[in-house]
């Protein structure tokens, strides 16, 4: 098997990076420099026409969409159980915790981080307001979720579904209501952030906010 992920520090690369961390598989691993927009150069939009990251080459062929590597890379090293697996107990929720958090939290942050660049200018503070609302009302969910004291989002062991949300977590973090406010999603980050993999990652991609509170 062989890896080698395209990426860019505290980007949505990260929650790949981390998970290829705590695989313990080798990989390799090239940063892009969006202060020069490598990710739109001609050579990177072969791999990914979107010009995003990440993009992880898998055995020679390139996978876009952090969940989808995320999901990928679970199922291929069953070994390390970051998925729930098809008829288990618990694998709806997998599904539907994954897909939330990428189809309705991930954009969110898109529309947020990225609303001059992604729309007109102009209509840019509406799509801010919404993306807020909205990433703040998936916090209330999460919180409500995390209340019954679980280890993790999915219960009492590590999944692709930590690697993501804790990842998005750390995106709110100068956003005017972090993830931290949340009483029990801050217990949870509290706990994320001993883990030694996304300690490992962050000090890889030099980053040393957040991480320690
Ligand atoms: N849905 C995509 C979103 C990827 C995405 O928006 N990545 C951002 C960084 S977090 C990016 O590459 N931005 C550079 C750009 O849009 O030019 C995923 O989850 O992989």
């Amino acid at each position: 098997m062989s890896y080698v992920l395209y990426g860019s520090p505290s980007t949505a690369s990260l929650c790949v990076h981390w998970m290829l961390l705590d695989l313990g598989v080798p990989f390799e691993l090239h940063m892009l420099d969006f202060a020069s927009r490598e990710q739109r150069s001609p050579d990177y939009l072969r791999l990914n026409p979107q010009g995003r990251v990440p993009t992880l080459i898998v055995d020679g062929a390139p996978v876009t969409e952090s969940a989808a590597i995320l999901m990928l890379l679970a199922e291929r090293h069953p070994e390390a159980r970051f998925d729930v697996a098809p008829g288990a107990p618990g694998r709806a929720a997998y599904l539907q915790t994954m897909v939330f958090l990428a189809n309705s939290l991930l954009p969110s942050y898109r529309n947020w981080f990225y609303a001059d660049e992604d729309g007109d200018p102009e209509g840019a503070g509406a799509i801010r307001e919404r993306a807020r609302l909205q990433i703040e009302a998936a916090w209330e969910r999460i919180d409500a979720e995390l209340a019954d004291g679980r280890a993790f989002l999915l219960g009492d062991r590590k999944t692709a579904a930590d690697h993501l949300a804790t990842m998005l977590a750390r995106w709110s973090r100068n956003m005017p209501r972090a993830a931290t406010r949340w009483t029990h999603v801050k217990a949870y980050l509290d706990r994320m952030r001993q883990d030694p993999g996304l300690r490992e990652v962050h000090r890889r991609e030099g980053l040393a906010d957040w991480i320690d509170g």
